[in-house]
């Protein structure tokens, strides 16, 4: 990206720029949502198309001048029905609640029960949590996972449907490791004729890759974030059967939102065009192969992963195992220049702020090209520095080092 313009224009804001640059580069990002884009997606990010207004859908927009508008927004409509096999995709929603309220506002009215997985077992806060517009507008009921295994138990799920026969159940989550029993969620729904709605913005890029099940086919209505696995611009969309296109296409426009941004959608065309070609497929496969390396390091390291591995990007791991909260963790590693963030676990006696652990995420690292052999150097460091913690001294010394490792292991967008 040739940021002259900005250089002469305006110093500040470039100079924070090339400060945040130098940070990704110097540093390893394990936030599981995070990830880097391509060169093609910041381009098409950074054009021309966000002087456009054009509220509407390709072919009845209430604007004039969106003929090239229609084109790409026709053009991410498109490449998404391909890479998840849907019938209806809407790509206009501007990021995963917005998506998510969105959805509701299609499929339910304000007081309809709706069942969603409890946050501090890997939910999300507009799957129902009480402070989240979710909650408040609607009556969630909640399940769990298994205090024991940590995975989702369905003859639990199904109790709870049975018992509070909500009319929406939400499954897909942005704590949970597990692959998840889409089929039997469907059954579920059907026994008691609830809608099924899958929020995968966590696993999007490993669904479009074909290395985990796709509910999109046989849900009701999928939503997903595109910047996560997918790789794509920081935006959302929404997917759904073709008989429930008009409500969402309504709720997102004219219920929602105004103005889509065009820029952005178009820059979802680009990492959707990505997200089909054969190396996707290669990357997906990584990013799992990582997870796994880095849940069995941490194992081996004697701390508690949750589920005791994963089958996605991402790994929960408790850091009291290791006498440490969350928060004290990420701090500790922040000053590392590995950035993580921390998490609940399940039933977690700690509250939020200062949770029991921390999520580990590997879809960032392995754009960069990291394999194994890289996951098993970041435990080292990991480990190092959560035993060395009041070591300042320690601490730089390994954020020297990650300095230097990074070096070769470029990020395509910087
Ligand atoms: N903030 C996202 C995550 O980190 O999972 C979810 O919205």
């Amino acid at each position: 990206m040739n940021y002259e313009n900005l250089k002469k224009e305006d110093q500040a804001i470039f100079d924070i720029i090339e400060q945040e640059k130098e940070r990704q580069i110097n540093e390893i990002e394990l936030i599981a949502s995070e990830n880097y884009v391509s060169k093609s997606v910041l381009e098409a990010m950074g054009s021309v198309l966000t002087n456009k207004y054009s509220e509407g859908y390709p072919g009845h927009r209430y604007y004039g001048g969106n003929q090239m508008i229609d084109k790409a927004e026709n053009v991410a409509i498109e490449r998404a029905k391909q890479l998840f096999d849907a019938e209806h995709v809407n790509v206009q929603p501007l990021s995963g609640s917005p998506a998510n309220a969105a959805v509701y506002f299609a499929f339910l009215k304000p007081g309809d029960k709706v069942m969603g997985l409890k946050l501090d077992h890997g939910g999300h806060l507009s799957h129902g949590h009480p402070v989240n517009f979710s909650g408040m507008l609607y009556d969630f009921v909640q399940y769990e996972v298994d205090s024991k295994t940590g995975k989702i138990d369905m003859e639990e799920v199904r109790k709870v449907a049975l018992k509070e026969k909500p009319k929406m159940i939400v499954a897909g989550y942005s704590a949970y490791s597990r692959e998840i029993e889409w089929d039997k969620f469907k059954e579920i729904a059907d026994e008691i004729g609830a809608y099924t709605f899958a929020d995968i913005a966590h696993t999007a890029g490993l669904i479009a890759a074909k290395k985990m099940n796709n509910p999109v086919p046989f849900f009701d209505v999928v939503s997903t974030t595109t910047h996560k696995t997918l790789r794509g611009p920081r935006g959302a969309m929404i997917m759904c059967k073709e008989k429930f296109a008009k409500q969402v296409d309504r709720a997102v426009f004219p219920g929602m939102q105004g103005g889509p941004h065009d820029h952005i959608n178009a820059a979802k065309a680009v990492a959707f065009g990505e997200a089909l070609r054969p190396e996707f497929i290669e990357y997906g496969e990584q990013v799992i192969k990582n997870a796994q390396t880095m849940a069995d390091e941490f194992e081996a390291k004697d701390y508690r992963v949750i589920s005791n591995g994963t089958d996605n990007h991402l790994l929960v791991v408790d850091m009291t195992s290791k006498e440490i909260d969350g928060k004290t963790a990420e701090i500790a590693l922040e000053k590392c220049g590995i950035s993580v963030s921390r998490s609940t676990i399940p039933n977690d006696p700690n509250p939020p702020m200062k949770p029991s652990g921390v999520r580990f995420g590997t879809p960032a690292v392995t754009t960069r090209g990291m394999k194994e052999a890289e996951i098993k150097k970041i435990v080292e460091w990991i480990d190092k520095a959560i035993k060395n913690r009041n070591n300042e001294k320690t601490l730089k010394e390994i954020k020297n080092e990650v300095k230097e490792f990074s070096k070769d292991f470029p990020i395509p967008s910087a």
